[in-house]
């Protein structure tokens, strides 16, 4: 507030002063005057040092370091999860026989010398039938057997492959000797039957030089190729011939010739 308008402030509450009181002096109310501030005093001395400012704000983060050393090794973890089920091992030795069983029911009485009359026919019946039945495969179909094989002399002539798909047809495959009982057993047949030469199932039909059986298997040790065969005469002879001897000789697979088929007793 100016100085002036504080001096008329003043004289405002002079003129208000209430009448009740008519004994107040001139001198009184000039007293009054001096209530009114004075003008401005002269600077006072520099105050005391104030209390240390609160702490600043967080400053930015800095820039990355190099890095630091390696750190030492650790210490040995944990034990790992299972690992996965190993593959089946091997079957393991069999047991020990183990003890008889109980006896069984008593049987029911029967007729024993009418069932034993029965076997006795039909034991009768089996031989007879055995004996018509070599029979018939000599006689009439002319086949041969081992143990585990029959073979059929087929004869009629045919190229290779259709020998060997009309055996296929029988339910067999060209013949395939591989060993001397069986080779000598075709020999005989092929003799036997008054013929020359016959085909069997043997080729170098995929690979020249690479003989194997018409069932695919390869030729092992076991052969019977005649003195200077297999030659590849004209180089055309990828399919194979038995001779009345026994011998094989590779010879063209167009040629057309009787045939050897052979047959798996178990397949029959
Ligand atoms: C036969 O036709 P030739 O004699 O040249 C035979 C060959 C034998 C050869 C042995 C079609 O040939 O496979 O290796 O005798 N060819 C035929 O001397 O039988
Ligand atoms: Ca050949
Ligand atoms: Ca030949």
């Amino acid at each position: 507030m100016m100085k002036r308008d504080l001096a008329l402030i003043g004289l405002a509450f002079l003129w208000l002063l209430p009448a009740g009181r008519p004994q107040q002096t001139a001198e009184e109310a000039c007293s009054l005057h001096i209530l009114v501030p004075g003008l401005k005093g002269d600077a006072g001395e520099k105050g005391d040092k104030g209390a240390p400012g609160r702490p600043g704000r967080v400053g930015p983060a800095g820039e990355k370091g190099d890095m630091g050393d390696k750190g030492q090794k650790g210490s040995v973890g944990r034990h790992g999860k299972i690992g996965p089920i190993g593959s089946k091992g091997e079957k393991g030795d069999s047991g020990d026989i183990g003890p008889p069983g109980p006896n069984g029911e008593p049987g029911i009485p029967c007729e024993c010398s009418q069932l034993r009359k029965a076997i006795g026919e039909m034991d009768n019946q089996v031989t007879q039938l055995t004996t018509e039945l070599k029979f018939i495969k000599n006689a009439v179909a002319g086949v041969r057997e081992t143990d585990s094989k029959i073979y059929l002399l087929v004869k009629e002539e045919k190229r290779y492959v259709d020998a060997q798909l009309s055996c296929q047809g029988r339910g067999g495959t060209l013949g395939m000797p591989k060993d001397e009982a069986a080779n000598g057993l075709m020999a005989a047949y092929i003799t036997q039957a008054g013929l020359a030469r016959v085909f069997i199932g043997i080729n170098d039909l995929e690979r020249e030089g690479t003989f194997v059986y018409s069932d695919r298997s390869p030729m092992q040790t076991f052969n019977k190729w005649r003195s200077g065969e297999p030659n590849n005469a004209y180089d055309e002879e990828d399919c194979v011939e038995m001779v009345a001897s026994g011998g094989w000789n590779d010879v063209a697979c167009h040629v057309t010739m009787h045939f050897l088929c052979e047959f798996d007793k178990e397949h029959v």
